[in-house]
């Protein structure tokens, strides 16, 4: 059976203006369980309009932070009893396996109560400005901010930027991504069941060329906050530029994992595991580099071979299953695009490189877990962000030889550094042009912790005090406090202002 999804605006469900509908696939099955309305650039507007009403009333804005993070809150609370439910929505919409997807859920609501601890201990500050005045820093909410969304953690990275601009007394309209639009809608309901007004969380699905096109293109905006690839991050910052609207971005990555000799090799090989296959491998943060000291590369590689042709492969919902289907079709094309013009320039696939065989396969997007080996500089598989199941291994001769692989990307979201040896892991970390290096793990995120890269992978930064701060704007106060009369104009003689 098909269940519809509208468009969330105004705190009311609604079709889209011209009653256009687009579906959703469940990536395992081929079945087709949603019909979600696709918003126009009317229903945009609207959406707009919506968000700027309630900001300008205040109904929002003006609520005391203090009772802003009880709200939020309540909407944690309330999320951490419907986790089971929207974890296997998830799955149902992209595919990820339903252990992850309650595992990742599990922590959601942590971003909405440190987001309003954060509002609650905001403070102003009082920068010194000479005797007679009083300098106050307010940092006031700036509007209505769009979030353009992806598909591989909908509600994780929805949850990431909404919790910060709602935090901070802004309005959002969220456009998630065409092939995860489900649970940011039901997200929006939760968060006014919790007391956020309506009008204040808006949902417009729809297709990023035409939805997302307009969003990115409205001057109502006051800041645009994306995740998605670098090409569409450049065409989006391009098109908020022209209002001059601040963008934050989080866009692609290709990150290296450098494995010192000195490490244990089965936990390495865990870990690199973890760094490449986690979401099938589709996330910005992937280990799709793995960098290994020549001494230890035939053994850690053998380790590692055996490790990645075990893991089970499957039905998504079945806890069992370690790996599930590619989101569609179309990232599973290319993915084995990437694979084939690697096998074309010279590389060898140790395992994996293609689609499985079997009945249970046949109606999914399942591509293997695939290891590659003697790929370099000259293959595109070095630099090209794959976004699939697909990580390379290749060797180095010592830590300077690691740190220029590594860095030689366009990238620099993260990296990760394997090794026991305290002054090496912080050494190479601070060479590393990358915004997050983890030291003897990968993909270990918090709230309160910096998250955004350096170079391709985008602009500013999400989660942390800078997340926060980034959804509001300065205002100074300049109070006068002295008793003198003060009078510029009142006699040519005086010169003392001179
Ligand atoms: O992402 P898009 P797609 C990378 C990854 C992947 C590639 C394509 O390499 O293979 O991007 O994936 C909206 N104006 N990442 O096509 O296009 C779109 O509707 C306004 C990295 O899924 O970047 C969706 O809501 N909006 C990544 C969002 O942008 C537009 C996560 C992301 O879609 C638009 C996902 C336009 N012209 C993909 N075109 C990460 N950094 O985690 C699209 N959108």
């Amino acid at each position: 059976m098909t269940e519809k999804i509208l468009l969330h605006i105004n705190g009311q469900d609604v079709p889209s203006s011209d009653g256009a509908v687009f579906s959703v696939k469940n990536p395992a099955t081929g079945e087709e369980p949603y019909a979600v309305s696709h918003a126009t650039p009317d229903d945009v507007d609207a959406a707009i309009q919506s968000g700027q009403r309630a900001f300008e009333d205040g109904r929002w804005r003006d609520v005391p932070a203090r009772e802003r993070a009880r709200v939020l809150n309540r909407a944690a609370a309330l999320l951490t009893e419907r986790i089971d439910e929207l974890a296997r929505l998830e799955t149902v919409q992209i595919g990820r396996t339903l252990r992850e997807m309650r595992a990742q859920l599990r922590r959601l609501p942590e971003w909405l109560e440190y987001f309003g601890a954060v509002a609650q201990t905001a403070e102003d500050t009082g920068p010194n400005f000479g005797a007679e005045h009083l300098n106050v820093v307010r940092r006031v909410p700036i509007g209505v901010i769009g979030l353009i969304t992806p598909w591989n953690h909908p509600l994780l990275i929805t949850m990431k930027k909404l919790s910060a601009a709602l935090a901070a007394g802004n309005s959002v309209v969220i456009k998630p991504s065409e092939l995860g639009p489900v649970v940011p809608v039901l997200l929006a309901k939760l968060l006014e069941e919790a007391g956020v007004p309506a009008g204040v969380v808006n949902v417009i699905p729809g297709l990023g060329r035409t939805t997302g096109k307009a969003l990115s293109e409205h001057p109502g905006l006051a800041k645009l906050d994306f995740t998605g690839g670098t090409e569409t991050g450049r065409v989006i910052a391009a098109n908020a530029g022209h209002s001059l609207i601040p963008v934050t971005a989080e866009l692609g990555g290709k990150a290296p994992v450098l494995v010192f000799e000195d490490v244990d090799i089965n936990r390495a090989a865990a870990g690199a595991l973890f760094a490449a296959f986690i979401a099938t491998g589709q996330t910005c943060v992937q280990g799709a580099r793995i960098l290994v000291d020549r001494r230890i590369y035939g053994d850690f590689v053998e380790a590692l071979t055996k490790r990645v042709s075990a893991l089970r492969l499957g039905d998504p919902l079945d806890l069992q299953t370690q790996m599930g289907p590619m989101v569609s079709e179309a990232q599973r094309e290319k993915t084995a695009d990437a694979v084939n013009r690697a096998r074309a320039q010279g590389a060898t696939v140790l395992s994996g490189g293609r689609a499985p065989e079997g009945q249970q396969y046949e109606r999914g997007w399942f591509y293997e877990p695939t290891l590659v080996a003697d790929v370099g500089p000259l293959q595109d598989l070095w630099y090209e962000e794959v976004f699939g199941p697909v990580t390379l291994v290749v060797p180095f001769d010592n830590e300077a030889d690691a740190i220029q692989q590594a860095n030689d990307s366009p990238f620099g979201l993260a990296a990760s550094v394997w090794t026991q040896e305290i002054g090496r892991a912080i050494r190479v970390s601070k060479a590393l042009q990358c915004g997050i290096v983890w030291i003897n793990d990968h993909h270990r995120i918090d709230p309160a912790s910096p998250w955004g890269g350096f170079k391709d992978s985008g602009l500013g930064s999400e989660n942390g005090l800078d997340a926060y701060n980034a959804c509001t704007k300065k205002q100074s106060l300049i109070i006068n406090t002295s008793d003198s009369h003060f009078d510029w104009f009142a006699s040519v003689e005086d010169l003392r202002y001179s």
